[in-house]
């Protein structure tokens, strides 16, 4: 029986520890949807390394330029044009600016570059946030979402970034795992 357990522990170890690369910490993932009328959608994930979060992922149906990209405050999309998300994720009662700014909310992300095909690939770290339902500066549960205009970096609070084109609730671990469209891959 002792020994059962201990292989039935060693297997969930190991699923647990699947996808992850050395030096990861918790993930997060949230799905936008289009909001506003907009063809706005992608899948983004985060990933917890050391003091500072990955973002990473592909959002399409926006027009080119630089778009703002906020984590907002409450966890609610479900406002035709997402203002049931609320403000900027503001955990330090800060005032907006970039996402390298020493004065700055948590939530500010900056901005996201749209290609000629309307598609932004992303890829950045950033500070003062962590993949964690719990911690004041935690991410889970929160909203994610895109802007019809660019940040303009200083504009307190929104950053001037105009309409809500997408949201997402961030949710613990990779979306769809739960479906089962997450597929083990071996590295
Ligand atoms: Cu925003
Ligand atoms: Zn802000």
């Amino acid at each position: 029986m002792k020994k059962t357990v201990a292989v039935l522990s060693g297997v969930l170890l190991l699923a647990a520890c699947a996808g992850m690369q050395e030096g990861e910490g918790p993930a997060a993932s949230v799905r936008l949807e289009p909001r506003s009328g907009s063809n706005v959608q992608g899948t983004i994930r985060f990933v917890q390394i050391g003091d500072v979060v990955r973002i990473t992922g592909e959002i399409t149906g926006h027009s080119k330029g630089p778009k703002g990209f906020h984590i907002h405050e409450k966890g609610d999309c479900s406002d035709p044009k997402a203002m049931s998300a609320s403000g900027h994720f503001n955990p330090h009662k800060s005032k907006h600016g970039g996402p390298y700014d020493p004065v700055k909310h948590a939530g500010d992300l900056g901005n996201l570059a749209f290609n000629d095909q309307g598609v932004a690939k992303i890829n950045f770290t950033v500070g003062d946030i962590s993949v964690s339902k719990d911690k004041s500066d935690g991410i889970i549960g929160r909203a994610l979402v895109v802007h019809m205009d660019p940040d303009d970096l200083k504009t307190d609070p929104t950053g001037n970034a105009g309409g809500r084109v997408a949201c997402g609730v961030i949710v613990g671990g990779d979306v769809g795992a739960s479906q089962g469209s997450w597929k083990y891959q071996p590295y």
